[in-house]
């Protein structure tokens, strides 16, 4: 098995990606959210790009969904929830379909297609990826949302995390960008020694959302790995 990284949404190319195993991760905040809602009963995620198509799949259903997500880090108008996986508990999600648009999650997310799977990964759920990489047994991508197409610390860190649980598992062949967040990671076993550098992280901060940064570095507290498959994440 080959483990490679791909570093932002904006970097993912279809031929890199192609019949591979992908695990997408937004660390802080999309996939820590998706993890969250699945765990807590969630029916499943529907992750489009823009308010407009969220509010259209709405409009024509009689389904009941939840519109979350974000713009700016902030609560997006007539959306139900932010995107503070806080906010997805069991009491607010169990049953329910969330329609969900962000940044920069759901961009990577649709960015996938053409991937063989396309596992949502986090701190939160890092081991449960890791068990469910070894058992597909193929060449994995870990694709980072990254922050605005930038390269973002969170992200890279996580990876580091899940390769660090592959390899803990089986043997594994790493390109150098996944040797290197893998010895990242092992410098920075508490991520917090690290992550507090990044720049997205230091926004949320400054939002005042310190809870959201403490629940999103914890890690494998889910043991779920929830899966995009036809437009829905399940
Ligand atoms: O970009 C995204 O998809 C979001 O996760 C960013 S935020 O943490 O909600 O600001
Ligand atoms: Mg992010």
């Amino acid at each position: 098995m080959k483990i490679d990284i791909i570093i932002s949404a904006d970097d993912i190319k279809k031929e890199k990606i192609k019949n591979k195993i992908v695990v997408v991760i937004d660390m802080l905040r999309a996939t820590s959210v998706i993890v969250t809602a699945m765990n807590n009963g969630c029916k499943g995620v529907i992750p489009v790009l823009t308010v407009e198509d969220a509010s259209e799949i709405v409009k024509n259903s009689k389904e009941e969904f939840m519109l979350g997500g974000e713009r700016n880090a902030l609560k997006i108008e007539g959306f139900h929830y932010s995107n503070s996986p806080l906010e997805y508990t069991r009491k607010s999600i169990e049953g329910k379909t969330l329609v969900m648009t962000t940044t920069n999650g759901t961009k990577a997310i649709k960015g996938c297609r053409g991937a063989s799977n396309i596992l949502i990964g986090s701190m939160l759920n890092a081991k449960a990826i890791a068990t469910r990489i070894v058992s597909l047994n193929k060449d994995v991508v870990i694709v980072n949302a990254g922050t605005y197409g930038e390269f973002s610390i969170d992200d890279f860190l996580c990876s580091g995390y899940i390769i660090d649980c592959v390899l803990k598992l089986s043997e594994a062949k790493l390109s150098d960008i996944a040797v290197t967040s893998h010895y990242i990671y092992k410098n920075n076993e508490d991520i917090h020694t690290f992550i507090k550098y990044a720049n997205h992280y230091k926004t949320i901060m400054k939002l005042g959302l310190s809870s959201d940064l403490e629940y999103c570095c914890q890690k494998d507290i889910i043991d779920i790995v929830p899966e995009y498959k036809d437009g829905t994440i399940l």
